[in-house]
C-alpha cells in the first residue's frame, strides 16, 4: 500500500514538542558554558535521555557513542553531541524498517487490517484517522465494528466514520468474530479495498478476550490464507514501560506487523518508541499527535529523530 507522506516536519515537531523541549532544554542547560565534556557531564546526559523514557540500556549505549564520537572529533559543541545522538537513534529505528515488498504480498482484495490494544489507547480514533488517510489514496474502506465489549463503542465508531464518510459494518451479533466474518463477506461483494477491524480493549491476562482475538484472527485466516495483512498494536505513548509490556504480551498471541503510538502530543516521554523498536524489532507505522482527524502521521524514522532533537 502506498501512502501519502502526509507529514510536514513542522507538524511532527509540534506533536513531539513536550518530549523535544524536555530533551533540548535539559541538554542545553547541562552543556551550557562547558568546553570539556567530562564523565560527570556524560552521565548527566544519560540521565536526561532516561528521563525521556529512552531506557537505561539504550541511553548508556548512546552515551558510549557520544564518548567515542567526541574523542574522534575536536569539535565538542552541543551540535556535535546532538549529531552523535541523532546518528545512534536513527540506527536503532532502522533495525525495523517495514519491508518495501509488503506491497507485493497484498494482491487479494480486501486488505485486512486488525487493530488491537488495551482500553483507551486510541484504537477507535486512530482507525478513523487511518480510514481518512487510506481513503485519500482512493481506496474503498470498510470499518468492521467488532468491539462488542463496551456499550457505546459502536456509536463512537459510527460518529467518527460519518465524519470521514466511510461505512461501518455492524451487526446485531454479540460475537465479534461473527461480525468480522460477515464484514469480510460484505467487503468481498462490495468492491472494498481495505477492511479495518476495530476490536475491544483487552489485557493480556484476560484469557477469554485474548482467546477471542485468536478467534478473530482465525476467521480472517479462513477467509484469506495469509490472515490479517496487518496487525497494528495501538500503544498510548505516555504509558512508558507499560507500553513495552503490552507489546511483549500481545506479540505472544498475534504476529504484530506494526505499532501505532498515540498521544505523543501529551507526553515528554516519547522516547519509549526507541525501546519498543529496539526490543521487539517491530516497526512503528503511525504516530498520533493530537485528537483531530489529521493528527495521525505515517512514521518516518529520520524525521522523527530530527524533530526530537531539533
Ligand atoms: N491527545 C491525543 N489524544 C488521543 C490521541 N489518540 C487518541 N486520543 C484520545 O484518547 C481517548 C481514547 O481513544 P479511543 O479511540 O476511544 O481509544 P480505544 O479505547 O483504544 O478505542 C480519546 O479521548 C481520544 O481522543 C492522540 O494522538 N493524542
Ligand atoms: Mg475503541
Amino acid at each position: 500500500m502506498k501512502f501519502l507522506k502526509n507529514f510536514s516536519f513542522e507538524k511532527i515537531k509540534n506533536g513531539l514538542e513536550k518530549t523535544r523541549a524536555n530533551l533540548i532544554n535539559k541538554l542545553s542547560e547541562t552543556l551550557s558554558g562547558k568546553t570539556i565534556i567530562d564523565e560527570q557531564t556524560l552521565s548527566q546526559i544519560e540521565e536526561i535521555l532516561i528521563s525521556a523514557d529512552i531506557g537505561s540500556m539504550i541511553s548508556e549505549k548512546l552515551v558510549d557513542n557520544v564518548r567515542k564520537d567526541l574523542s574522534n572529533y575536536p569539535d565538542k559543541s552541543f551540535d556535535s553531541i546532538k549529531n552523535s545522538l541523532k546518528k545512534s537513534l536513527k540506527s536503532i529505528l532502522q533495525n525495523s524498517i517495514v519491508p518495501s515488498d509488503t506491497e507485493q504480498l497484498i494482491h487479494e482484495k480486501p486488505v485486512v487490517i486488525l487493530i488491537v490494544g488495551v482500553n483507551g489507547t486510541g484504537k477507535t480514533t486512530s482507525i478513523a484517522k487511518l480510514a481518512k488517510l487510506y481513503k485519500s489514496l482512493n481506496n474503498n474502506i470498510l470499518i468492521a465494528s467488532a468491539d462488542k465489549f463496551r456499550a457505546a463503542a459502536n456509536e463512537q465508531l459510527e460518529n467518527w466514520a460519518k465524519r470521514v464518510e466511510v461505512p461501518v459494518y455492524n451487526s446485531t451479533s454479540n460475537d465479534p468474530s461473527a461480525v468480522v466474518y460477515d464484514s469480510l463477506n460484505y467487503a468481498k461483494n462490495s468492491n472494498t479495498d481495505i477492511v479495518i477491524i476495530d476490536t475491544a480493549g483487552r489485557l493480556h491476562n484476560q484469557k477469554n478476550l485474548m482467546d477471542e482475538l485468536l478467534k478473530i484472527k482465525r476467521v480472517v485466516t479462513n477467509f484469506n490464507k495469509m490472515g490479517p495483512n496487518e496487525v497494528f498494536l495501538v500503544i498510548d505513548g505516555s504509558t512508558g514501560q507499560n507500553g513495552l509490556l503490552q507489546a511483549k504480551e500481545f506479540s505472544k498471541y498475534v504476529k504484530l506487523t506494526g505499532f501505532i503510538i498515540t498521544k505523543l502530543d501529551g507526553t515528554a516521554k516519547g522516547g519509549i518508541i526507541f525501546q519498543l523498536v529496539n526490543e521487539l524489532k517491530i516497526p512503528v507505522r503511525f504516530i498520533g499527535i493530537g485528537e483531530n482527524i489529521d493528527d495521525l502521521l505515517e512514521f518516518d524514522s529520520d524525521s522523527f529523530v530530527e524533530a526530537l532533537l531539533n
